[in-house]
Formats: structure tokens, C-alpha cells, sequence
């Protein structure tokens, strides 16, 4: 094995990075690292997850990992070599890291999982955002039949988890099936192996 890859695999970044190695079929071991241990902070300097060992080579920043697995490793390719197509599967990496991480899961999963401090008026605050982002990616879903053209690419494996999880709260259970093309999205990467064999633990 020369692929590893650190982290606990309920992060949506480390499921996002074991779908890109999944999709490019690189087989790779997922590792445990206590957080802030010193073993931690000398593979990333700010103790964040994940992190992708190859070989003898240490690459933290999911965004840095998967675009590193992609030209690496032969497999099908999961950025598109046209310019617009390319510049929308990254204009939709950083959307979704910078915007619906933020609104989908540090403000909404993780309260409703226990995972951060519940205010049921913050949740119910969020809901012109929630249906907003979702809205934003139903029409993308409109126009190609994945995120940033005809082709599954990196910013799908970014979205899939985070929507996955909001599916199971009860905000998202009552939102999603309201956005018809997030739905068919969402169907066609459920039944991908990079999916099913990337489910954390319930
Ligand atoms: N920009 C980083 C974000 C990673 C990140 O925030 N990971 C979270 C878990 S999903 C983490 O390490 N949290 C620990 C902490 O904030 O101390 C990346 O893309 O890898």
C-alpha cells in the first residue's frame, strides 16, 4: 500500500478525498490520528484533517490531496481539461468550502448531531441560505448532469458528502426532495462505489 490517508471518516473531507482515490481506483488505507498529538501536528501544521500520505511525500488540504490523486494516478480523469469546464468544477470546489460547508454542516449537521451547541432559532435562521445554496446547485444540476459539465469531477466528490449528511436532518429531509435535478444528482452518486465503500460509520 502506498496510499494513506489520515482522518476519521465522518469528515465529508476525507470521504471527498477516498472517492477521488475510489473513482481513479487507488487503493488506499484510512488511518487514525489523534487530534493535536504531536504525530498530528508533524503532518499538518494547523492539526486539521485530512491528510494524504504517498510514499514519502506528506500533502495536507483536501483541495491540494484530490488534484494531487488525480494527475498522480491513472483512471478515469475528475478535472475536465476544457478552461470553462475546468474553471467551474474550481469555481465550485471553493464555493462549496468556503459557503455551503459553512452554512450545510458547521451550522446545521453538526448541531442536529450532537456534534455543536443547538439553537433551534439559529437552524430556523438558516433556512433562506440552506434553500438558496441548494437552489444554486438544483440549476447547475439543470444545465449538466453533474456540478461543472457532463462528467463527474472533483466538485461533485466536495458536495456529495455534505449533502448526504444534510439529507439526514430534518431540515434538508423536508428541503432536498424539493430540488428535482439535486435529487437525480444525488441518486447517481449514491449507487457509485466511491460512495458506498466511502458510508461512514452510522
Ligand atoms: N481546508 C481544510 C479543511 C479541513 C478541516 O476543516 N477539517 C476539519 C474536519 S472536517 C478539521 O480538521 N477540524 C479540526 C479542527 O478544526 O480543529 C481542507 O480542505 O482540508
Amino acid at each position: 500500500m502506498s496510499v494513506f490517508i489520515y482522518g476519521p471518516p465522518q469528515s465529508t473531507y476525507v470521504r471527498t478525498v477516498r472517492m477521488a482515490c475510489a473513482e481513479k481506483n487507488v487503493p488506499y488505507e484510512l488511518k487514525h490520528v489523534e487530534f493535536d498529538s504531536p504525530d498530528h501536528k508533524s503532518l499538518h501544521p494547523f492539526a486539521r484533517i485530512p491528510i494524504l500520505r504517498h510514499r514519502d511525500f506528506i500533502l495536507c488540504e483536501s483541495s491540494a490531496i484530490t488534484r494531487y490523486i488525480d494527475q498522480v494516478f491513472d483512471g478515469p480523469p475528475l478535472r475536465p481539461d476544457n478552461a470553462r469546464k475546468r474553471g467551474l468544477m474550481n469555481q465550485w470546489v471553493s464555493t462549496v468550502m468556503d459557503y455551503y460547508y459553512d452554512v450545510m454542516i458547521r451550522s446545521l449537521v453538526l448541531p442536529r448531531l450532537g456534534l455543536a451547541e443547538l439553537d433551534e432559532k439559529l437552524i430556523a435562521a438558516l433556512r433562506p441560505r440552506l434553500e438558496h445554496q441548494l437552489g444554486v446547485a438544483d440549476k447547475a444540476l439543470s444545465e449538466h448532469k453533474y456540478l461543472a459539465c457532463d462528467e463527474l469531477t472533483l466538485a461533485d466528490l466536495f458536495l456529495a458528502p455534505i449533502i448526504a449528511f444534510v439529507m439526514k436532518t430534518p431540515e434538508g429531509g423536508r428541503a432536498v426532495p424539493g430540488y428535482a435535478n439535486l435529487v437525480r444528482w444525488m441518486r447517481d452518486i449514491m449507487e457509485r462505489d466511491s460512495f458506498t465503500s466511502s458510508a461512514p460509520p452510522l
